[in-house]
């Protein structure tokens, strides 16, 4: 794992803080829309069926696999963590995106320093209160707008969009972000997640069309 690249992530988290606020982009559809997706101005929920009540005194995050210090943090834990703010676009495989979505909570490699992997991990294994997973490779996780989100547009994330809180990874296909996220695992090898399994694909970058394996 390399250092560097973590590092030069919390540099650009602190950027953006500095920079105050986000302003809606005024980019061209064309360049910010990947190619087969099309624009939607409303919020689609996409589940398995179930979205699971979970109540926040039995909320837990457990942060495990090829790490030096396991965590199993509560709630309260949780949020007492350094809070960031991200604005971005999501992707969904089923070709509809939705534009300047307000995502905070925890950044990702505040959690990554906070376990401290081992040099051997090299992929992540998320799971949810709902019986999902998904794999996504390390080096992925480890942007400046990966975030384990628990607030949108400044309200708590809804029950129907993945709360108490959920993954957020805006450079890939949204079914890499878990919703009702419980579990985030480091491997050394890479273990295929729900749609994975069904022939989704293992990285699921949408400016490359992978969506299926
Ligand atoms: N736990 C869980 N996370 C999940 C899913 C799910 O079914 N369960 N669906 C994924 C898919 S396919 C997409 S597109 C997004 C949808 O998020 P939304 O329902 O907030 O639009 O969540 C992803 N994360
Ligand atoms: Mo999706």
């Amino acid at each position: 794992m390399s250092k560097e690249r973590y590092i030069e992530a919390k540099q650009k988290w602190a950027e953006k803080q500095l920079a105050k606020g986000f302003k809606p982009r005024d980019t061209a559809a064309t360049d910010r829309l990947p190619p087969g997706q099309k624009l939607t101005t409303g919020f689609p929920v996409l589940d398995l069926g179930v979205q699971p009540e979970i109540p926040l005194a039995e909320w837990k995050l457990s942060v495990d696999g090829l790490v030096e210090k396991p965590a199993g943090l509560s709630w309260d834990q949780f949020n007492d963590l350094p809070q960031v703010s991200d604005l971005s676009d999501f992707h969904c495989v089923t070709t509809w995106s939705k534009y300047d979505c307000q995502w905070s909570g925890v950044a990702f490699t505040t959690l990554f320093e906070l376990v401290q992997p081992k040099p051997e991990a090299k992929f992540v294994y998320f799971t949810g209160y709902d019986g999902y997973s998904t794999n996504v490779p390390l080096a992925n996780c480890l942007d400046d707008d990966v975030l384990i989100a628990t607030h949108f547009g400044g309200e708590p994330v809804s029950r129907e969009h993945g709360g108490p809180a959920r993954v957020i990874i805006p450079k890939l296909y949204a079914w890499k972000g878990a919703k009702f996220v419980k579990g985030i695992t480091f491997l050394a090898e890479d273990r295929l997640g729900f749609w994975e399994v069904r022939g989704y694909h293992n990285v699921g970058d949408p400016w490359k069309e992978e969506r299926y394996a």
